[in-house]
């Protein structure tokens, strides 16, 4: 993989750049809409080539590693094969979803024994069988097995469980480097730095990830529910310390504002759930705030979604109609607002982009925070 930075902000650290990948460029900062289970849900493949122009999606290890299961993937030869989508990809461990999904579970040394939440099963992922699996999915970038700790947490925890994750990324690295992809183009491994929400543990594992040389670097266990000062103060601090030629993923982050304050304190690349879960429930983000579809404010309306936005079905389709559909818990419902919001997202991160390549991202995104908390 190369990432080219185009543009350095002035007044910020926010930076434009591109990465190329074996199934293609992604020009960042950049937004991933979340597939866990290979797919983003209610949103076609070709909507998201064609409407919305995603350039990378996201799978999750543990999801795919239940259900179709490794032998599916590999007889599919791969899940860009299995799914049709033939641009970027990038899988999370499974790491996170282990301590998010399962209730029983034991954190050790060698790994993390967990039950399905799909059948109850019992599994063990280490850092070795996890980088095995992210060789059968295929992923274009992979993510290092690390254990995201929850909010809060306290001090001691988070030394242990950091110190821990660091051991586990050698494994990670270890056991990715002495094996070959699968299905003949390249694959490439993205650490992740931890340390809850502790200067001092952020800095130190922002040193101990650099000092590993990867092809680019993310930071977890952030967006777990501190508040957002603590993030942006956690990012600050990591930033400072992550090699700045090469790209940096925000991992599970977030809301509009958050994506374009991080993008501000240096991130690169994003991925959220929050555009597609929102979505469902009937929540639409759009360049003038918040909408709750569901209002009664909307029964009649017949204006489009969203007058100002290029996406086809913002036009077509009316305020009012989308808030019966939502309502009634019709599939198209879901269908629209998940494309809504993943297009506005897009827009979002592709303004900002543009905004650094122009000289004029930091008076932008301090208007955009500005309106894009307002509910409307
Ligand atoms: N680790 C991994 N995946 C993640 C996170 C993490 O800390 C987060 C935290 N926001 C989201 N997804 N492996």
């Amino acid at each position: 993989m190369k990432f080219t930075l185009q543009a350095q902000d002035k007044l910020s650290q926010a930076r434009a750049g591109v990465m190329e990948t074996a199934h293609g460029k992604i020009e960042t900062p950049i937004f991933m809409p979340v597939g866990t289970a290979g797919t983003v849900k209610a949103v076609h493949q070709h909507e998201l080539v064609n409407d919305i122009q995603a350039q990378i999606i996201l799978g999750n290890t543990y999801h795919l590693y239940l259900r179709p299961g490794l032998d599916v993937l590999q007889k599919a030869g791969g899940l860009h094969k299995f799914n049709g989508w033939d641009k970027p990809i990038l899988t999370d461990s499974g790491g996170y979803q282990v301590y998010s999904l399962t209730e029983v579970r034991k954190i050790r040394e060698e790994g993390v024994t967990f039950r399905s939440h799909v059948d109850g099963s019992k599994h063990l992922f280490t850092p070795e069988n996890v980088m095995d699996t992210q060789r059968v999915i295929g992923a274009d970038i992979i993510m290092a097995f690390d254990e995201c700790t929850p909010y809060p947490c306290d001090y001691n925890y988070a030394r242990r469980s950091l110190d821990m994750t660091h051991r586990w990324l050698k494994r990670c690295c270890n056991r990715f480097d002495s094996t070959e992809p699968l299905y003949g183009y390249n694959q490439t491994l993205f650490p992740i730095v931890q340390g809850s929400v502790y200067k001092d543990l952020r800095a130190k594992s922002a040193e101990v990830i650099a000092s590993f040389e990867r092809e680019g670097n993310a930071i977890g266990g952030l967006s777990v529910g501190e508040p957002a000062e603590e993030m942006y103060a956690m990012t600050e601090v990591v930033t400072a310390i992550l090699p700045k030629e090469k790209p940096r993923y925000l991992m599970g982050v977030g809301t509009p504002i958050n994506i374009l304050e991080n993008i501000a304190l240096g991130i690169d690349m994003f991925d959220c759930v929050m555009p597609t879960r929102n979505a469902r429930n009937g929540m639409l983000f759009t360049r003038n705030g918040i909408i709750n579809i569901k209002n009664e404010k909307w029964k009649a309306d017949f204006s489009p979604i969203e007058a100002e936005s290029d996406l086809m079905m913002d036009q077509f389709y009316t305020k009012a109609y989308l808030r019966h559909l939502i309502r009634s818990q019709e599939i198209l419902g879901a269908q629209i607002a998940s494309l809504h919001n993943l297009h506005f997202y897009l827009w979002l991160v592709k303004q900002a982009r543009e905004k650094i390549i122009d000289g004029t991202f930091y008076e932008w995104k301090e208007k955009m925070v500005k309106v894009l908390g307002q509910r409307l």
